[in-house]
């Protein structure tokens, strides 16, 4: 690596702890910057505040070997990374302002030959728009949108695409765009990234970088949303969905994606609104996807419904809260959703299991919402619904579920389980399913 040596990481959170972790374990000093004093503390003390395989032992090496430093404000660097969230406001729009506010920061920093990088989920549009900024807040350096070659300051998007639970694989194994605004740029930031991806880069202008990263997200929604819709399909025709779309994959062009009871986290639910808003008149695919994806809880709710019985207080045991298996988030969770629905209902009482959190995320506080074991929980219940297909689900013993109503939002125990059972299943009883035609049903 040529004339880069400090590193620094705006934003320490899912992405940018990863990243430093990364460029640490490379041999760059890294500066990692947070705004969450309480987020610095921790990581100079060598420790985490996000749940991700193999990142502890990571973040503590490097803190001990002094390669990676955390600070509340930016210190001089070669490299500023900004890895900050891009959430959408209330009215769906996209809200850039810790973009701009970390673009703000770095901005007394900077020096001839630093580079700039941003890797937030980011309308098209914006790597343009913070050079600007930039090159306001500095106007005796020269930036690239004006000065291209000749600029004394390098800026690049080049967005993250790592799956949660696998980042630290994903960020060496995956492919990458790079869109510099400058030829320089995006050979500095291919030089960059090259020193641990030994996935391909592919260089190209900014603004279809932004573009690829919604794009990527947006497939998805569409995608699952078309799971969810052929869910819906198949229940009113009394059709088991998850054997239509295990036998429609058997061909070689189909790769359907599988229905559940939303679509959380803080991705897939939110960029398809950057495309939307950005050609609100071109989108009407994305759009109706947005809205298939989000009602999902409202179909668990009345599946819910319909096997209540109306005469007698009932319990409900939901199983899962985080937004997808075997992780503690529970941002934008259609689980946590379902959950909040059935509490406003009289005559319900609601129980949860969620073995990846001791709390109930502050949506569900003072509900009247009780925590359990999934165990106990299934044990109280009238009606056992299934909403995240975490690993210790896969374990439960068909006979604690005999004699229960069960909604199976996942086709864990209806389906998967049943017809694709792994090596730790092997052991147990199977489930008996003899007839399961639609997502609710009852295990004979
Ligand atoms: N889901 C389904 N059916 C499926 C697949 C997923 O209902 O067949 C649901 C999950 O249960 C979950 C949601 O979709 O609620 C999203 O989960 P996910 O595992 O598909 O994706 P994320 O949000 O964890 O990560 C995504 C990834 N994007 C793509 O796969 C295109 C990741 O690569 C991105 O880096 C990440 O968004 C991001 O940061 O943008």
């Amino acid at each position: 690596m040529t004339n880069i040596r400090t590193v620094s990481v705006i934003g320490m959170g899912y992405i940018g702890l990863p990243t430093c972790a990364i460029f640490a374990s490379r041999g760059f000093d890294v500066i990692g910057v947070d705004v969450n004093v309480a987020v610095v503390d921790k990581v100079n003390h060598g420790q985490i505040h996000i749940v991700e395989p193999d990142l502890d032992g990571l973040i503590q090496k490097v803190v001990a070997n002094g390669r990676l430093k955390a600070f509340t404000r930016p210190q001089p660097a070669d490299v500023f990374i900004i890895t900050v969230p891009t959430p959408i406001t209330e009215d769906k729009k996209p809200d850039i302002d810790y973009v701009i506010s970390a673009a703000r920061s770095i901005a007394p920093m900077l020096k001839v030959g630093d580079l700039v990088m941003l890797e937030s989920t980011s309308p098209v549009g914006t790597t343009r728009a913070i050079t600007r900024l930039l090159a306001e807040l500095r106007p005796e350096l020269r930036f690239p949108d004006t000065y291209g070659e000749e600029a004394d300051i390098l800026v690049a998007y080049s967005p993250e695409r790592v799956l949660p639970g696998k980042i630290l694989t994903e960020l060496v194994n995956n492919d990458r765009s790079i869109g510099g605004l400058s030829q320089k740029s995006s050979e500095r930031a291919a030089e960059l990234y090259s020193s641990f991806v030994t996935g391909k880069l592919f260089v190209t202008q900014p603004e279809i970088a932004e573009l690829v990263k919604l794009t990527e997200n947006a497939f998805r929604d569409v995608n699952i949303a078309f799971a969810n819709e052929l869910a819906a399909v198949c229940q009113e025709l009394s059709l088991n969905v998850w054997e239509v779309i295990e036998l429609a994959n058997r061909h070689p062009r189909v790769n359907i994606l599988q229905p559940g009871p939303g679509v959380g986290g803080h991705c897939i639910a939110v960029d398809p609104h950057f495309i939307i808003d950005a050609a609100p008149n071109s989108t009407r695919l994305i759009r109706a996807a947005r809205t298939i994806n989000s009602e999902r809880p409202h179909a668990v709710v009345r599946d819910i419904e319909a096997l209540l019985d109306k005469r007698r207080n009932q319990t409900v045991a939901c199983l899962g809260l985080s937004f997808k298996p075997d992780i503690d988030d529970m941002r934008e969770s259609p689980a946590v959703e379902v959950v909040k629905l059935l509490a406003e209902k009289p005559d319900l009482s609601i129980i949860v299991a969620e073995p990846n959190a001791r709390t109930l995320p502050h949506e569900l506080e003072g509900k009247g919402v009780v925590m359990m074991d999934a165990l106990s929980a299934i044990d109280c219940a009238d009606i056992v619904v299934l909403l995240v297909d975490h690993r210790q689900f896969k374990l439960i013993d068909a006979e604690a579920l005999k004699s229960k109503a069960l909604v199976d939002t996942r086709g864990l125990w209806t389906w998967r389980k049943a017809r694709k059972p792994d090596a730790r299943m092997q052991e147990e009883r199977p489930v008996t399913v003899t007839s399961m035609p639609k997502i609710v049903g009852r295990v004979a």
